[in-house]
């Protein structure tokens, strides 16, 4: 079986039952001017995921295995978000509201969609979450499952919000799940690295970490 190296131990994958997730690397979070960015956020340290994704997404097509994208948004009608998610942030900068790429994280917006250099092929599965996590309101169980996934490869933004989240929802669902590093991203240099070690620490209570030269080197094999 291949094997890549990992924390908190070597994480033993199958080709055959192994999905790649690719979580919400949407313009909304990731363009300079967007959403993120009016949040005070820098983008920058969210930025630094694409090159190396681009790298795995490009190696992952080589196989048969799946490829998931996700997208975090809401309908234009706002129904699916709850008032609670609705109400947070700072008046003018909420889900819905007029933003630099279109209305912020509503599905059809230029901002809600994926960045260009990890657009989806045709063939591959997106999956829109009104949620953090991919699991909550979405048919992600059911796809996972017509798939005979077991194991999930976890990558996007951001490491402590919406990665970690579906990391927990998969683990607690029974998928073992390896988080590349360099394939995930915060804002937050500090919640980067602690996100990152919640997850290999206690014996992986949540999961693996990787670096994703680690993984393509077995996908080469
Ligand atoms: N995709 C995702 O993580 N959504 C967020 O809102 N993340 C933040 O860090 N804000």
């Amino acid at each position: 079986m291949p094997t890549v190296d990992a924390r908190p131990s070597p994480f033993e994958f199958d080709l055959d039952t192994t999905a790649l997730l690719v979580i919400d690397m949407q313009r909304d979070f990731l363009l300079p001017g967007g959403f993120g960015e009016s949040l005070g956020n820098d983008v920058a340290r969210l930025r630094r995921t694409i090159a190396p994704l681009q790298a795995l997404l490009k190696a992952w097509r080589t196989t048969s295995m799946p490829i998931i994208h996700t997208r975090e948004g809401h309908k234009p009608d706002l129904s699916d978000c709850p008032p609670a998610k609705l109400k947070r942030g700072a008046p003018s900068k909420r889900i819905g509201d007029a933003g630099a790429f279109g209305r912020i994280l509503i599905q059809g917006e230029y901002g809600h969609d994926i960045i260009d250099e990890l657009q989806p092929l045709n063939g591959e599965i997106v999956i829109d979450k009104p949620g953090k996590g991919a699991f909550y309101a979405t048919e992600l169980s059911e796809t996972l499952a017509k798939l005979g996934a077991k194991q999930l490869v976890v990558t996007g933004v951001t490491t402590e919000v919406c990665v970690h989240t579906t990391v927990r929802e998969a683990n607690d669902r029974g998928y073992e799940c390896l988080v590349l590093a360099d394939c995930v991203g915060s804002y937050f240099p500090e919640f980067q690295q602690i996100g990152l070690e919640m997850i290999a620490a206690q014996g992986g209570i949540f999961g693996w970490v990787a670096e994703s030269p680690a993984l393509l080197k077995e996908i080469a094999r």
